[in-house]
């Protein structure tokens, strides 16, 4: 179980009769079911309205007749705004322990896109983010792009990788222990699932030729699924994403831009947007040469789009809830009537 990523947390959880209990976790999610991997092996399980929402690298405990009793808490958790116009939360992994931010030496990189990646990672709680810069074979400098990531913290680990060598898979091998789950997340076609086949030593995952004309990928992998590395951790490939939209992650946001965030406490306003209001220490920074206006840019997108992304998800709460409220009342009307 310890292999599958069973840690005493989750043990802490379970109730004394519940000891016995088989529990298993998800390794794959489908419309309908998910794929389960537990102490007795695989088995499936369907899903029933009355479940909790439950994401791939979860635990559930089951009963001894194999039904569902309980998901366990997660130590870390993926969420997004649902993408398109629709309003809610998508959960993307659970009980990740590193996220592999895949970008490839293409015209995919993109610092921004690195910082929404890093927020998302960051709110996540317990997932240490890795970039791993993908495509090194075809740059011609990847040292270039790797200090320009490393100046984003130098403190993040960066990884530049010929995802189809398997004699340079080595440099992931410090986050791919017995046990521990890596999560890969990145745009389409940057060689994700080419990353988990030369991990696991066989092609498990299918991948994809990019277009020739605008170097996009083909969204080839088309759902989230969790697979062992023989010896090692386990990996969680996910679909290249069209859309990241952060909601509830004013947290993830600020940690990311630790910089901005400590250089405002110098503001003379305490409410200062950093835009043109005097004495602020941010664009004093960027004057100085000493923090670029991109990063200033991408900190104030990420973090509207967040505050208006979770003020309509609460909206749609309390919408929601007072809707339940309404039925709730109405059916016990229902039921003093007929008394
Ligand atoms: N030269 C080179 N090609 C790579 C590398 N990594 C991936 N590729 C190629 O890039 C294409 C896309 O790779 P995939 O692994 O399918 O990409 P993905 O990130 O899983 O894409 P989606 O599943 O669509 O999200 C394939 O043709 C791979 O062979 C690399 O490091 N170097
Ligand atoms: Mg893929
Ligand atoms: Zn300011």
């Amino acid at each position: 179980m310890a292999q599958l990523g069973w840690r005493p947390f989750f043990q802490q959880q379970l109730r004394l009769e519940q000891w016995d209990y088989p529990v298993a976790r998800v390794i794959a999610q489908h419309r309908n079911r998910l794929d389960l991997l537990g102490e007795a092996g695989e088995r499936s399980l369907d899903l029933h309205p009355d479940m909790p929402e439950i994401t791939v690298g979860d635990w559930l405990v089951l009963s001894p007749e194999g039904k569902f009793e309980k998901l366990l808490e997660r130590q870390s958790l993926f969420r997004r705004k649902a993408a398109g116009s629709k309003v809610g939360e998508q959960l993307i992994a659970a009980n990740v322990d590193t996220l592999f931010v895949v970008t490839s030496l293409n015209d995919d990189f993109n610092l921004n896109r690195i910082e929404r990646y890093l927020s998302l990672a960051n709110e996540a709680g317990a997932a240490a983010p890795v970039i791993i810069l993908s495509k090194a074979d075809l740059c011609d400098d990847p040292e270039l792009f790797c200090r320009q990531v490393q100046a984003l913290d130098s403190l993040l680990l960066v990884v530049t990788i010929n995802c189809l060598d398997a004699d340079e898979i080595h440099k992931l091998s410090p986050w791919c222990k017995t046990g521990d789950t890596v999560a890969l997340m990145g745009s389409s076609g940057v060689g994700k699932s080419t990353l988990v086949n030369t991990l696991l030593g066989k092609a498990v995952q299918f991948t994809g030729a990019i277009r020739e004309d605008d170097s996009k990928g083909r969204h080839v992998t088309t759902g989230r699924s969790l697979h062992r590395i023989p010896g090692g951790g386990l990996l969680l490939d996910t679909p290249g994403m069209r859309e990241l939209q952060l909601a509830d992650c004013d947290a993830g946001v600020n940690t990311t831009f630790a910089d901005i965030t400590s250089l405002a406490e110098r503001c003379r306003f305490g409410n200062c947007q950093h835009d043109s209001e005097p004495g602020c220490a941010v664009q004093k920074a960027i004057d100085r040469g000493e923090l670029e206006a991109r990063r200033l840019s991408s900190y104030q997108k990420l973090m509207r789009e967040q505050a208006f992304n979770s003020a309509t998800l609460a909206e749609k709460r309390a919408r929601d809830k007072s809707f339940g409220k309404m039925i709730k009342a109405h059916l016990s009307d229902k039921k003093n009537q007929k008394r």
